[in-house]
């Protein structure tokens, strides 16, 4: 039999390739040495500081999975998995700047845009020299996205784009905005279309606070007919299965990610409760507090395998989007009950942003909702289920 390791129950380490392992140490130590010592004041300051993205970038870590002839890594799913889990143990703000930037922004420009746009735009977004944004919900339109208002009217050369955006992550740093809109010239199909900083008419005001993912900054993008030529629009997909393919790979991050955070919510409960003692035994020799403990540790192998072999389906390319949903859902929700009861077991400590666990949960409340509800997964999973769609 094998010796039992508590902190990786199911060996995920021995699953690894030498490349994944070194992508996670590069990962590991740049969010413990670089993340880790600015967050807090990030976080209480509610301030994203810019020139992560130029760090992230210059490791490699933005947009992991696109072609190195594009600035890309050319890395596999599992390797943009734990890049996103060692992220998110320090704060899911910033997995957020590293997801958007990778999987909404950089991958529908790979994958629906013109050559052209990918040389103009992915090395750049790559490095983090330009900051990217992705459009898609609306104030009238989250959950179902398809009843977007935001509409591209037909004009000479072009198109003139007329709408809002509501709860973007970065658009106010944003150099670059794919956003989705309903296009005339396509019979009211939704279409992408890119469109850049300082264009005429199209504003991004910051969305002030927020008492969740301060870490990160969040806005609006108005368009007040901002008119772009042909080159703009994503020529190679239309509908909605366009910012669905780009969420399929936000969705599937999110999964580990929020396993990052889960972790460190449990090593950290781990630890006071060794370290503090009551009643003049350690907290941690309780059966009360054992159980937690054991919980979390199963919840928390279980998501990590369930990731881990979704990435191995994502690049063997047989994951079905539906299986995507139970571990964005599960995960995302097993991590927030995670976090909450390692913030309880803390006591008072719990609620000083020195211990971070409550920082993690009420950024998992965001996380829970974000990229489909909790309940909006399970919607998805109860159609494929019954064949009755019920939302
Ligand atoms: P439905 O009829 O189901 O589908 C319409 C078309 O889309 C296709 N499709 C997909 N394609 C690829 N991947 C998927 N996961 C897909 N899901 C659907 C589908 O085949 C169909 O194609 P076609 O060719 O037949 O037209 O659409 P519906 O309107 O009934 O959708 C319902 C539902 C619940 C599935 C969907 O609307 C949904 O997922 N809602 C949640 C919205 C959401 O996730 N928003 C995320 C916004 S972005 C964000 O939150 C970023 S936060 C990032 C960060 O900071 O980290
Ligand atoms: P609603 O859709 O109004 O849902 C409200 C509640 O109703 C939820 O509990 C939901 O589960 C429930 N509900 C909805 N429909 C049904 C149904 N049919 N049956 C039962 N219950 C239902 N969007 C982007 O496009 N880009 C971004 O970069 C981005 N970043 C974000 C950053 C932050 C910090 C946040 C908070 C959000 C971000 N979002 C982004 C938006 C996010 O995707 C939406 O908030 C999310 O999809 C939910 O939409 P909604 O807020 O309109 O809630």
């Amino acid at each position: 039999m094998g010796r039992f390791d508590w902190a990786d129950p199911f060996g995920l380490d021995a699953q690894l390739t030498d490349e994944e392992r070194m992508v996670r140490d590069v990962a590991r130590d740049y969010a413990q040495g670089e993340l880790l010592p600015r967050v807090t004041r990030a976080y209480l300051d509610e301030h994203f500081n810019r020139e992560i993205m130029s760090e992230m970038g210059a490791l490699g870590l933005l947009g992991a999975t696109i072609p190195e002839a594009y600035g890309g890594a050319g890395l596999g799913y599992v390797s943009y998995g734990l890049v996103a889990r060692e992220v998110e143990r320090v704060d899911s703000g910033y997995r957020s700047a590293m997801s958007v930037q990778s999987s909404l922004v950089m991958h529908p420009i790979n994958a629906y845009g013109t050559e052209a746009q990918k040389r103009k735009y992915l090395p750049k977004l790559a490095t983090g020299e330009w900051v990217g944004c992705f459009g898609l919900t609306e104030p009238d339109a989250g959950s179902d996205p398809g009843g977007m208002r935001t509409r591209a009217a037909k004009i000479d050369g072009g198109y003139r784009l007329t709408g809002s955006k509501m709860w973007i992550t970065n658009s106010p740093i944003a150099d670059v905005f794919v956003v989705w809109a309903k296009s005339e010239a396509h019979g009211g199909g939704i279409k992408g279309f890119v469109l850049e900083k300082g264009m005429k008419g199209l504003s991004a005001p910051k969305i002030e606070g927020k008492l969740s993912l301060r870490a990160s900054i969040t806005g609006e993008i108005v368009m007040d007919g901002v008119e772009v030529s042909e080159d703009a629009l994503l020529p190679e997909v239309q509908g909605l299965k366009g910012p669905f393919g780009c969420l399929n790979r936000a969705r599937y991050g999110i999964a580990w990610g929020s396993m990052g955070a889960a972790e460190a919510c449990f090593h950290a409960a781990r630890q006071y409760t060794l370290d503090r003692a009551q009643f003049g035994k350690p907290l941690a020799a309780n059966q009360l507090v054992q159980l937690k403990l054991a919980n979390m540790e199963t919840e928390i192998a279980l998501g990590l395998q369930a990731a881990l072999r979704a990435g191995r389906m994502f690049d063997e390319g047989t994951l079905a989007p539906e299986a995507i949903s139970i571990i964005k859902r599960n995960n995302c929700g097993k991590a927030l009950d995670i976090a909450r009861i390692a913030r309880d077991m803390h006591g008072g400590n719990g609620i000083s942003a020195e211990f971070h666990v409550l920082r993690h949960a009420i950024n998992l409340e965001t996380v829970n909702t974000y990229e489909g509800t909790h309940d909006v997964h399970g919607l998805i999973l109860g159609r494929a289920i019954t064949g009755i769609a019920a939302f």
